[in-house]
């Protein structure tokens, strides 16, 4: 029987599973490296953990490593049902959480290192996290793209620590007894932009798609598409990140103003950022709660030991 011990939390609604030991050591100084071993040569962890019957679609990993840096407090990679992901803003929300449940960590400023670059993290004294995130930018504005059964679709792409193609123009009803519509037609988005071989910067795969509307108790509400297909519950922090960049190069948020955003479950994140050079620096705010603090038993009897897959 193998063992592998996991904390369980969400941000937002947003679940977290965390996994402290079990998996095995990973070769490599830097994340990436790290990152790339554990998807080369051990991705059944991800899926044991990720999939059916231990996990579900929804669920983002967080496996906790060592850091880079000496001064960091621990290094993360994220991952879901389909794969890896470069940052997570409300997997780091729940990673902080977590870390000062099990007393690893005090309230302040913590240094985290991930495979997309350094972030830091601040625990307040009332319980919330606060993730200085990777810097953000909008790489390219008003992308036209034609998706199929919808016609012509504009949308900005920009880099939060993942790559996110964002709509506000897109005649759909942003509200939770919407979400298959919103997954049909945000799902035919992402297959558009790969057949009309639309990328982030360096051919980077946009494996997020993020639609906006009005919210009477914020400045937005959202709703995002994963890289799995499940959206997420919560407003998504490097998405809120993606829609900060693409606000301040409009000129329609000035550093260091607030910008509260919503995701489609009504939960909130509030973001706000600061120059650098032509890049922003994004904050992003929220609170973390925790479900479950358990060992996962993998059977090697078990034919699902490893999850279901297709
Ligand atoms: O909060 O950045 C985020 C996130 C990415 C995918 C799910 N949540």
């Amino acid at each position: 029987m193998k063992r592998v011990r996991v904390i369980d939390s969400h941000a937002g609604g947003e679940p977290t599973r965390l996994v402290l030991e079990g998996f095995p050591a990973l070769p490599g100084k830097t994340m990436l490296e790290k990152r790339a071993a554990l998807h080369s040569s051990h991705d059944h962890w991800r899926r044991a953990c990720m999939l059916e019957p231990r996990g579900h679609d929804v669920l983002v990993g967080a496996l906790y490593c060592e850091p880079e840096a000496l001064d960091a407090s621990c290094g993360v990679i994220f991952f879901n049902n389909s794969g890896y992901l470069g940052m997570c803003g409300h997997g780091t929300i729940c990673l902080v959480a977590s870390l000062y449940y099990l007393e690893l960590i005090s309230p302040g400023l913590h240094k985290i290192d991930t495979p997309v670059g350094p972030i830091e993290a601040t625990l307040h004294d009332d319980g919330t996290v606060t993730v200085r995130n990777v810097l953000a930018y909008r790489y390219r504005k008003q992308v036209p793209v034609e998706v199929p059964g919808f016609g012509l679709v504009h949308g900005d792409i920009a880099w939060g620590g993942n790559w996110f193609f964002l709509i506000s123009d897109h005649n759909q009803s942003l509200v939770l007894d919407n979400v298959e519509a919103l997954t049909d037609f945000t799902w035919a988005v992402r297959q558009a932009l790969e057949a009309s071989f639309i990328t982030g910067d360096n051919g980077g795969l946009i494996d997020h798609i993020e639609l906006f509307a009005d919210d009477t108790a914020a400045d937005s509400r959202n709703f995002v598409l994963c890289p799995g297909k499940a959206y997420d519950r919560s407003p998504c922090g490097t998405g809120t990140s993606a829609k900060l960049a693409c606000l301040a190069a409009d000129g329609k948020l000035a550093p260091r103003e607030t910008w509260v955003q919503a995701s489609i479950c009504g939960s909130q994140f509030e973001g706000h950022y600061e120059w650098e050079g032509d890049r922003i620096r994004p904050y992003i705010k929220g609170s973390a709660y925790l479900s479950a603090d358990s060992t996962l038993l993998i059977d090697e009897r078990d034919p699902f030991a490893w999850g279901i897959t297709a």
